[in-house]
């Protein structure tokens, strides 16, 4: 089966956050259909949207999978629902999200699937997570990650748990 890397982008603002993005990577660690490859650190972020609500832990990952796009994003949501994921408002809390940023270098258009993730170039607590695991990656743009994440200050992002540090 072809395998795909992909790149998953991690976000929490609801009960304990920290908690709750450090069981994902533990159930995205123990899940069959894809191997973790790699996560980031956690950081801390102020909400982008409404502004009544508690600030966001994001993190992002990478898996390799034999899974199509469609058939992760499933599973991510799937994973989601799992958490006790209620869709509320747009852009508002969230006790998981679970987002598909890049998969290998595929492109996707349809209302179900999009692929980059539209909010991927203009989202710090995405970008610089990313970064740290892929800073030389060309993305979709023709330009590098790295490249992306300095169009953008790091305001309202801070590490609060350091890779390393991070035992799954
Ligand atoms: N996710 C949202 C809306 N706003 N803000 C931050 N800081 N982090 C997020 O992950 C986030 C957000 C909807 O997915
Ligand atoms: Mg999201
Ligand atoms: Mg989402």
């Amino acid at each position: 089966m072809t395998q795909h890397k992909a790149f998953i982008a991690m976000g929490s603002n609801l009960g304990k956050p920290t908690d709750n993005i450090l069981s994902a990577l533990t159930a995205l660690n123990e899940d069959p259909r894809w191997q973790l490859l790699a996560y980031s650190s956690l950081y801390g972020s102020k909400p982008m949207g409404p502004q009544d609500q508690p600030d966001y832990v994001n993190a992002v990952c990478s898996v390799s999978t034999g899974l199509t796009a469609a058939a992760l994003l499933q599973a991510l949501h799937d994973i989601e629902d799992s958490f006790g994921r209620k869709r509320l408002r747009h852009w508002g809390e969230r006790s998981i999200d679970l987002d598909l940023l890049l998969f290998g270098d595929q492109q996707h258009q349809s209302e179900q699937l999009k692929v980059p993730h539209p909010g991927l170039y203009e989202r710090n607590f995405v970008l610089y997570p990313l970064a740290e695991l892929e800073a030389d990656q060309l993305l979709p743009n023709g330009i590098t990650v790295r490249q992306q994440a300095q169009t953008l200050t790091e305001d309202g992002l801070d590490v609060i748990i350091c890779q390393s540090d991070i035992l799954i």
